[in-house]
């Protein structure tokens, strides 16, 4: 499967990573949003948050047991937001699902 995301956690596709386990990886995002902008992936291929299933749900249990930790060694520690965009109308670019950790200053209070 062509995934740029799938290369990134296989580490075939070079990425700043700032957290990697078993199941999960987070890194820097290529086009930072936010003076904090990570992305938080499972190392398994789920499409979006659309493909969440009781099969594949430990990732994503495993994402957000991990999220506090990485926000703070990111030094978010006033706050930050978690998106995930699905599909056309959510603009997801990448097909792999991920999270954006977004912080390091006051964000924008609308969501679109
Ligand atoms: P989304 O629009 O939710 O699908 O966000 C995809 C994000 O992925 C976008 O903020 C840019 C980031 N991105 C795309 N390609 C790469 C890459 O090769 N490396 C890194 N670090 N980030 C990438």
């Amino acid at each position: 499967m062509d995934c740029i995301f799938c290369k990134i956690a296989a580490g075939e596709i070079p990425s700043t990573k700032v957290f990697e386990n078993d199941k999960i990886v987070a890194f820097k995002d290529l086009n930072p949003q936010a003076p904090v902008h990570l992305l938080v992936i499972p190392r398994e291929h789920i499409a979006s948050a659309d493909e969440v299933n009781a099969d594949n749900a430990l990732s994503i249990a495993e994402i957000f047991k991990n999220i506090p930790s990485i926000a703070a060694d990111a030094g978010l520690t006033n706050g930050y937001r978690i998106i995930t965009n699905i599909g056309e109308d959510g603009c997801q670019s990448v097909k792999h699902m991920h999270f954006h950790i977004l912080g390091g200053t006051k964000l924008a209070e609308r969501m679109c």
